[in-house]
């Protein structure tokens, strides 16, 4: 048991100190809104140390927090200022899970954002 835990522990450490090359903090801006026939905006804002960071591949995996409709994959374009555009149609409203993968020059980090989406 003792040897379990310490593998665990070990494994705990290498899990977090693979994403502590860059520490992006990332929210949502806009979040989509489901009108049930067309795509809406959704937006998020990168930063890091509190500064808008630009010029970064930005992907994120769209699925719903307690149902299961698939991901939802979403490419992002770099508008400038930190912010990171796409537009989506989304089958529901609720509660929804961004899975947000940032990268630059060759860098990866992944990051999950939960958010709502109101019906219009
Ligand atoms: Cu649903």
């Amino acid at each position: 048991m003792r040897k379990l835990f310490s593998i665990m522990t070990l494994l705990l450490i290498l899990l977090t100190g693979c994403s502590s090359g860059s520490n992006y903090e990332i929210s949502i801006e806009t979040p989509p809104t489901y009108n049930g026939e067309s795509e809406s905006p959704i937006i998020f804002k990168v930063s890091e140390d509190g500064k808008p960071v630009e010029g970064l591949e930005v992907v994120a995996y769209l699925e719903m927090a307690k149902m299961d409709h698939g991901e939802i994959h979403v490419e992002f374009q770099d508008k400038g200022s930190g912010l990171y555009e796409s537009s989506v149609e989304l089958p529901m409203a609720g509660e929804w899970i961004a899975n947000i993968e940032v990268e630059k020059d060759g860098e990866s980090f992944e990051e999950a954002i939960i958010f709502d989406v109101d019906e219009e």
